[in-house]
C-alpha cells in the first residue's frame, strides 16, 4: 500500500528567528517587508501564531499588518540564514524516507511504503519524525500522512499546528466534500473566483460535476481539477527536483546600439524570466545579461544580490544597470539576453491552476 506524508515547518521564517531571539517567542512577530510606520509598501512574508490573533497573515500588505498591531516585532527576511535551518530539517527527513521531494523551503514530500505497513505505522513514523525534529532543531512541524501526495497536503493543512494528520482512503471523499473550494490543493484566487462563479462552491461540488465540461472548460487543468477534487493523484515523489536557472534571449530584427531599444527588449524579457519565477515557485540570487554583438562576439555579465528575491524591478533594475556598465558602447548588439540564477524553492505550487 502506497503511504506519502508531507512535512511543513510551522510559522517557518519567524520559527527560525524565535530561535536566535529566543526573547521574542511569547511576543507577536512578522517577517517582511519594513512596514515604515505604516507607510511601508511590501508585504508580510509569513508571522507566528500570537501575531495571527490579531488577524495578521502571509502576503497580506505589511501596511495593513501595521494597522492591526502597531507594537508587534517586525524583522526582515533574511532567507540565507532560513536556508541554512531548512538544510538541517531536510538532513533529518530524507534519513526518514524511501523517496524524498523537497517542495518549497519549508516542505518536504515523503515516499515512506517501505517503511509502514499500514496507516497506523505511517502515523507513528511521522509522529517520531515530528519528535526528532523538535529534540534536534527546536522547529515545530506539521506533518499529514495519506495514500497519495495530494491527500498528505490536503492532511497538512488539518495538522496546523504542531500536529500530525492521517487521512485514511475511505476517509479522504467525505474529507474534501465541505470545504471550500479555495482549500483544494492548486486552486489559486483566479481560479477560486471562477469555479465560484460557475457554482462550484465546494470541493464536493467539484466531485460530482461533469468532467466532460470541466475539459471543455479548463483544458487538461479541468481533468486535474476534477480528479484532486475526488481525491485521486497519481504523481509521483520526484527525487532531486532541481532546476538551475531561468533565462530568455531575443535577437534583434536589426542589428543595434539604440540605448531606449535594447533597455525596452531588457524589460521585455525580464517580464517573461519574471513570470516564469513567479510560476516556480522560486527566489533567485543571480542576475545575469548576455550580450552578443554584431561581430558574434557574447559577454556575460553577473550581479550577485543580497538577498534573493522574486521581483520584477530587481531583475530589469540589475539586468539594465549591468548594460549601462559593461556594454561596449557604440557596438551593434545583435542579441540580448537576462537570466537568473542560485535559485531556490520559497513556495509549494499551491497557485499552479492559476495559469489555465
Ligand atoms: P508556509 O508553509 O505557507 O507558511 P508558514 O510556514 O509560515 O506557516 P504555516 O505554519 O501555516 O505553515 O510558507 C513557508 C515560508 O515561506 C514562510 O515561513 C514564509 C514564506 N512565504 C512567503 O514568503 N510568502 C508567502 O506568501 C507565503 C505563504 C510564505
Ligand atoms: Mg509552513
Amino acid at each position: 500500500m502506497r503511504l506519502i506524508a508531507l512535512i511543513d515547518m510551522d510559522y517557518f521564517f519567524v520559527a527560525c528567528e524565535e530561535l536566535r531571539k529566543p526573547e521574542i517567542k511569547t511576543k507577536p512577530v512578522i517577517v517582511g517587508a519594513d512596514p515604515k510606520k505604516g507607510e511601508g509598501r511590501g508585504v508580510v512574508s509569513t508571522c507566528n501564531y500570537v501575531a495571527r490573533k490579531y488577524g495578521i497573515r502571509s502576503a497580506m500588505p505589511v501596511s495593513i499588518a501595521y494597522r492591526l498591531k502597531k507594537d508587534a516585532i517586525f524583522l526582515p527576511v533574511d532567507y540565507d540564514y532560513y536556508e541554512e535551518v531548512s538544510k538541517k530539517v531536510m538532513d533529518i527527513v530524507k534519513q526518514q524516507a524511501d523517496k524524498f521531494e523537497q517542495v518549497s523551503i519549508d516542505e518536504a514530500f515523503i515516499d515512506i511504503s517501505n517503511r509502514a505497513k499500514n496507516y497506523e505505522e505511517a502515523q507513528e513514523l511521522a509522529k517520531s519524525l515530528q519528535q526528532e525534529i523538535k529534540e534536534k532543531l527546536s522547529l515545530p512541524c506539521s506533518i499529514g500522512v495519506s495514500y497519495n501526495k495530494l491527500m498528505a497536503k490536503m492532511a497538512s493543512e488539518g495538522a496546523k499546528p504542531n500536529g500530525v494528520k492521517v487521512i485514511r482512503e475511505e476517509e479522504a471523499k467525505q474529507f474534501l466534500a465541505k470545504m471550500p473550494i479555495g482549500e483544494l490543493y492548486g486552486v489559486g484566487k483566479v481560479m477560486k473566483e471562477k469555479l465560484e462563479s460557475l457554482s462550484y462552491k465546494t470541493i464536493g461540488d467539484l466531485a460530482s460535476a461533469n468532467p466532460v465540461e470541466l475539459v471543455q472548460r479548463f483544458r487538461t487543468y479541468g481533468a486535474e481539477l476534477y480528479n484532486y477534487a475526488n481525491g485521486r493523484d497519481d504523481s509521483e515523489i520526484q527525487e532531486n527536483y532541481e532546476i538551475k536557472s531561468i533565462g530568455r534571449e531575443r535577437t534583434f530584427e536589426n542589428d543595434t546600439n539604440d540605448r531606449y531599444e535594447i533597455t525596452k527588449m531588457i524589460r521585455e524579457i525580464s517580464k517573461e524570466v519574471a513570470e516564469e519565477v513567479k510560476k516556480s515557485g522560486i527566489a533567485f540570487k543571480v542576475v545575469t545579461i548576455k550580450m552578443r554583438y554584431s561581430s558574434f562576439e557574447e559577454h556575460l555579465k553577473s550581479r550577485s544580490l543580497r538577498q534573493r528575491s522574486t521581483e520584477l524591478d530587481e531583475i530589469v533594475n540589475n539586468a539594465i544597470d549591468l548594460f549601462d556598465k559593461y556594454a561596449e558602447k557604440g557596438e551593434n548588439l545583435r542579441k540580448i539576453g537576462v537570466r537568473v540564477s542560485n535559485l531556490a524553492k520559497y513556495k509549494g505550487q499551491k497557485k499552479m491552476f492559476e495559469y489555465a
